[in-house]
């Protein structure tokens, strides 16, 4: 790394020694976040490539710039392999990341003031699934369902009456901190009895998506399914938009030129690199390993008394009740774990009494301690860390112990492309 970027370590320290630093901190610690990962080297030389210098307003033979038979080529890839692995009728690749994909759906899609059903965000939905502090929250109507924190269901009779009442031209399903998975089929045939667009924001199990271990809305006939690439796909940051033909035009214009200028062809290129990538038998058993080290890890956290939201997970990440477990919030908690070298979340948890800045729990994931090939044992010895860790979150000693014996263990585990 360093002699590839021998440039900035000239002339420019302090932005050089800041990216040194992050470059150890992510090979020293343990990455939980269930939506960080770490994306391969050929996906990071792209990016850095000379993509990153062309401007390319437009789609494929239709730019408003010279110069595009390249990046036309790149985005033709991009989108024939986004549409071959979440087998859809349309791709858009160009959404520069997960919020503004999302808008573009509902701006091209909807009315301003148009009712969305969406999960609350406590339970599990994301900012541009209306919350209040969102713009989103404020241009549509959202109306929110909840779920049963003791087993993350959802009372699909509750919810079919909501949508009876409150008539949406939108029902969305999908999640950012949520350890289940849905049921498709029910919220499909809702959004069809009240004549709704099916919607479902999978951009947090993209990739297993992709790795064929969890369920493809569009095997239910969902319209519109939406997708970061740089979480469970392992690709750069960046957001798709899949959907229907019949929807194809209107998305397209809702991205470019309706909420965004040039795509980040740099980006684009990196996602086409991804999703080769991703139609492979590695890493189809990369998704299925995420997924067993998240049970795992659930299971032997669950073994230690320590209370998991709905009792365990059926995807990547768990909610760790972190006042019921050790009466911590969630900032001591994060920080209590940082501390040891192992990254987590503060996470608000179903009707949290607490601020989201001092919440009642953590979220933790696999994605990104798989891809450095951790697996089940691995996860057995992170959970006894973490427990030990929130048992002492003041001793000072047990913590640079735990510290010390994290960043021995993490030598074992090589970060991709970071030497
Ligand atoms: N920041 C993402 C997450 O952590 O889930 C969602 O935007």
């Amino acid at each position: 790394m360093k002699s590839n970027l021998k440039f900035l370590e000239e002339n420019d320290p302090a932005v050089f020694s800041a990216l040194l630093g992050e470059e150890n901190r992510q090979k020293a610690g343990i990455e939980l976040i269930p939506s960080e990962n770490y994306t391969y080297p050929e996906v990071l030389a792209t990016l850095g490539s000379v993509f990153t210098n062309k401007y390319s307003e437009g789609y494929p033979g239709r730019r408003y710039y010279g110069g595009q038979e390249f990046t036309d080529e790149i985005e033709n890839l991009a989108r024939d392999r986004a549409k071959e692995i979440f087998k859809c009728e349309h791709a858009n690749v160009q959404a520069l990341s997960g919020s503004a994909m999302n808008q573009a759906v509902y701006l091209g899609l909807l009315e301003p003031g148009d009712t969305i059903l969406a999960m609350d965000l406590s339970h599990g939905g994301h900012l541009t699934h209306g919350a209040p502090v969102s713009h989103m929250g404020k241009l549509f109507n959202f109306i929110r369902y909840t779920t049963d924190p003791s087993d993350g269901s959802i009372d699909f009779d509750r919810l079919r009456e909501q949508a009876i009442e409150a008539e949406p031209s939108m029902v969305l399903c999908g999640y950012t901190s949520y350890p289940r998975d849905i049921d498709y089929a029910r919220f499909k045939e809702i959004a069809d009895e009240v004549g709704a667009i099916s919607m479902a924001d999978a951009s947090h199990f993209g990739g297993l998506v992709a790795g064929g271990v969890m369920n493809n809305p569009f095997d239910y006939g969902f319209d519109v399914v939406t997708t970061t690439t740089h979480k469970s796909l392992r690709g750069p940051r960046g957001g798709l938009v899949l959907c229907k033909k019949k929807f194809a035009s209107r998305i397209d214009k809702s991205v470019f030129p309706g909420l965004q200028g040039g795509p980040h062809m740099n980006a684009v290129a990196a996602i086409a690199v991804t999703l080769r990538k991703a139609d492979s038998e590695e890493f189809r058993e990369y998704a299925r390993q995420v997924l067993v080290s998240a049970k795992v890890l659930a299971e032997s956290l669950m073994d230690k008394q320590v209370s998991l939201i709905t009792g365990g997970t059926d995807n990547h990440m768990m909610v760790m009740d972190t006042v019921a477990s050790f009466g911590l919030d969630g900032r001591v908690a994060e920080e209590a774990l940082d501390r040891v070298w192992i990254t987590t979340n503060k996470q608000i948890i179903p009707d949290d009494p607490n601020p989201p800045l001092r919440p009642s729990g953590i979220r933790l994931g696999t994605p990104a301690a798989t891809t450095r090939g951790m697996t089940g044992e691995d996860m057995q010895q992170l959970a006894a860390w973490i427990v030990e860790c929130l048992q002492n979150h003041e001793n000072e000693e047990v913590l640079e112990r735990i510290r010390s014996q994290v960043e021995e263990f993490c030598r074992r585990f090589p970060v991709p492309g970071v030497a």
